[in-house]
């Protein structure tokens, strides 16, 4: 099931982390899309259900050196 989903994330100091936290995601199986917003710190996401678990997008932009602010 794709799903879009709006997703706090913290620790970006410049716009160019919110590029390094996009591509990050972006490499992800299961991802449509993603843009994210430094000014409002948002993650906006697409991405199917069934192939992209909450884990393992949590693990990869914690590893980018960010956190994802909410727990699903
Ligand atoms: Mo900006 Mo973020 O120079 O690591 S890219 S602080």
């Amino acid at each position: 099931t794709e799903q879009q989903l709006m997703i706090p994330i913290h620790g970006m100091s410049c716009a160019g982390c919110a590029i390094t936290v996009e591509n990050t995601v972006k490499q992800l199986d299961g991802v449509q899309s993603a843009s994210v917003n430094f000014g409002n710190e948002q993650l906006t996401l697409r991405y199917n259900t069934a192939t992209l678990t909450w884990e393992k997008l949590r693990q990869h932009i914690e590893q980018a050196g960010f956190q994802v602010s909410v727990q699903q």
